[in-house]
């Protein structure tokens, strides 16, 4: 296992990472290879700390299948948090589930939280969902009558989910978005054969190749062991061709956090029970509850999609070598190591789930703040 923990001092940091890079260089594509085959468990991995840590806010995407698993709920409390210290900018949320109750629940939410006005993207035809066991939530009404979760949403009004990426792409600054994807493909598959339209003269490949500076995928399942059995991860099964399709033709780094990391890292029983009282109801925690109550432990694995990008520097997660992502018909996940490859996927040991599992508690359970972050409208 090649993990190494170096707080951030750049100078040392750097020119230990330089060693290694150089050291891996000289290595060439076959001995990349066999350093693989030699180190191919789940722990493989090379050394993060020394990548700087970005600049905030970093201006994030969310397209999620809301709905399906209640991890969705808990990575879209922790954008919140985030974005209420200053560090990340949640500007568009796009949804794979088709579930009409869907963005009315997103819009709960962000309500909540003091932000009605995030956009809301709508994609009706998106795979078919799971038992809708929380969205319900959204709907609640207390003794008196009244919604326990209002919001202003006009289905009428939300767009397309791809008129939406389009519309947020164009808008932005070159190099300036993160999408954070932890649903299903169907979404960024479809936005990259897009023409171009009345919102911009880009066609959508190129409009992602120009914008999107980092995609952070929850999805697949990584045959870690040599010989090692393939799984078909869900977020991968549900829509196969458009995750192939991603795969093969996404035009920017991705960070592939699959199913092994969400499953290290559980969400503590005890903050769902303990820490969202500081209001008679809660969007989250009743819909936490509703999904599948406590003491059940909800495996994290959205919300190590949000945590990597806007923490890369503080060793909450290993990486491997850079490579290539494939994924054959049947949804099985194929990672094949090669110096400057588009991928890398995720790694965690015991220590970083620990930490996790507590940063995780402390940030989706925050309360909503009073006071915006500096620039926030
Ligand atoms: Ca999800």
């Amino acid at each position: 296992m090649i993990t190494l923990s170096l707080s951030w001092d750049p100078s040392p940091a750097q020119r230990l990472f330089s060693t290694l890079r150089n050291s891996v260089r000289a290595l060439g594509r076959p001995g990349l290879v066999c350093l693989f085959a030699a180190f191919a468990t789940p722990a493989f991995s090379v050394p993060v700390a020394a990548e700087p840590p970005p600049e905030f806010p970093v201006k994030i995407i969310f397209d999620t299948d809301m709905g399906n698993d209640i991890d969705d709920a808990l990575a879209l409390a922790l954008l919140h948090a985030l974005q209420s210290r200053g560090t990340c900018e949640l500007l568009a949320v796009t949804l794979t589930c088709p579930l009409p109750e869907a963005a009315p629940y997103l819009a709960a939410v962000n309500t909540f939280y003091g932000r009605p006005d995030i956009p809301i993207g709508v994609s009706p035809d998106a795979p078919k969902s799971t038992e809708n066991r929380y969205l319900g939530v959204a709907s609640r009404r207390g003794s008196d009558g009244r919604p326990l979760f209002p919001s202003k949403f006009d289905p009428a009004s939300a767009l397309p989910s791809v008129a939406l990426l389009r519309r947020v792409l164009a808008d932005a600054q070159d190099g300036e978005i993160v999408i954070v994807q932890v649903g299903f493909s169907t979404n960024l598959a479809r936005l990259l054969d897009t023409p171009p339209d009345d919102i911009s003269p880009l066609p959508g490949r190129e409009l992602a190749r120009r914008k999107v500076r980092l995609l952070s995928i929850m999805a697949g399942r990584f045959p870690h062991d040599p010989g090692g059995k393939a799984y078909s991860e869900f977020n991968v099964k549900r829509d196969i061709s458009s995750a192939r399709k991603l795969a093969n033709e996404w035009p920017t780094p991705i960070i592939w956090s699959d199913w092994n990391v969400g499953m290290a890292v559980r969400y503590p029983a005890w903050s769902i029970d303990r820490d969202f009282d500081y209001v008679p109801h809660h969007p989250v925690k009743e819909a936490y509850q509703a999904y599948r109550p406590t003491p059940h432990e909800r495996p994290c694995w959205d919300l190590t999609s949000v945590a990597c990008v806007v923490w890369p520097d503080r060793d909450y997660f290993a990486k491997s070598a850079s490579g290539r992502v494939k994924i054959t018909p049947e949804g099985y996940t194929l990672f094949t190591p090669g110096e400057g490859g588009r991928d890398v996927y995720l790694t965690v040991d015991q220590t970083q789930s620990g930490r996790l599992r507590e940063v995780f508690a402390a940030l989706v359970s925050e309360p909503p703040h009073r006071h915006r972050a500096a620039g926030e409208k």
